[in-house]
């Protein structure tokens, strides 16, 4: 685990005991109708038994949002769905499902995508990572974590995007754009959700600079960043250039 320089003081310094409340798995779908069934059952089999897996699902056109009701269905209790009209992006769908983990009182809430790019089975690693930490980022750029099976041309794109990032706010996170975290609620709590209008990768620079500017303590550990198993890729060009404008955007707006 690797704390990250410069974001460990104010709240933090010391040693951060467990959020009281269960720990809830915000998984974003759009089009995810290979992957849903097999990611949500790898995911139970690794989270606590009180956890709850909630399916953020914007109208997917291949039928996701049905698999989805009918997982919940199976699953009373541990698998919830929240169905959003239209693709809407992925910023505003995590932050939709933030604010339902948050309100049925979880106490730790975490994020992955839906495609086995992020591998369950580091779920426990991140959730023992936040007994000690406030923001625990799953890191394809710290000493052991990896991007298999990318082309060049995209590996360059991702670790240049968390460089520029990283130079430009300062901060001394190393994987800025990932989406494999865990939140303990207090950071969302403290985070005025209705002003994130991030709506693609930059959401998680955007969630990750506001957590460290409030002074809460981020860490990050190597994980192994795998190519989608089934369907394709929603990266566009406009996502990309979001991520490029937000940056100097985030870093000298007025703080909300
Ligand atoms: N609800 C919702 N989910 C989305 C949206 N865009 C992407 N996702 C999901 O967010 C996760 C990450 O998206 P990906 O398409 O894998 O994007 P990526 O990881 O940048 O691209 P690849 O790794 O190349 O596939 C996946 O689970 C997607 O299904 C969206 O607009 N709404
Ligand atoms: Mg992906």
């Amino acid at each position: 685990m690797r704390s990250v320089p410069g974001t460990s003081s104010g709240r933090a310094g010391m040693e951060v005991q467990s959020s009281k409340g269960p720990a809830w798995l915000v998984l974003p779908t759009y089009n995810e109708a290979g992957n849903v069934s097999s990611v949500v059952a790898a995911s139970l089999a690794q989270l606590p038994d009180d956890a709850r897996v909630l399916i953020v699902d914007d109208d997917s056109a291949d039928g996701t949002g049905q698999i989805a009701d009918r997982l919940a269905t199976e699953r009373p209790g541990r698998v919830e769905v929240l169905h959003r009209k239209g693709k809407r992006g992925l910023g505003p769908a995590y932050l939709a499902g933030f604010r339902r983990a948050l309100a049925a009182g979880a106490g730790l809430v975490l994020e992955m995508d839906a495609d086995f790019s992020h591998d369950p089975a580091d779920l426990p690693r991140l959730i023992e990572a936040a007994e000690r930490a406030d923001l625990v980022i799953g890191s394809r750029y710290v000493p052991g974590g990896t991007v298999e099976a990318w082309s060049p041309s995209r590996r360059l794109l991702s670790r240049g995007g968390s460089a520029y990032a990283r130079h430009v706010l300062g901060l001394g996170v190393r994987d800025l754009t990932g989406g494999f975290k865990c939140f303990r609620r207090e950071v969302l709590e403290a985070i005025d959700l209705k002003t994130v209008d991030s709506k693609g990768y930059a959401f998680q620079v955007e969630m990750t600079y506001r957590a460290a500017r409030c002074g809460f303590r981020v860490v990050e550990v190597p994980i192994v960043f795998h190519d989608r198993r089934a369907g394709a890729s929603k990266m566009t060009a406009a996502i990309a250039a979001e991520a490029m404008w937000r940056v100097p955007w985030l870093r000298y707006r007025r703080e909300p």
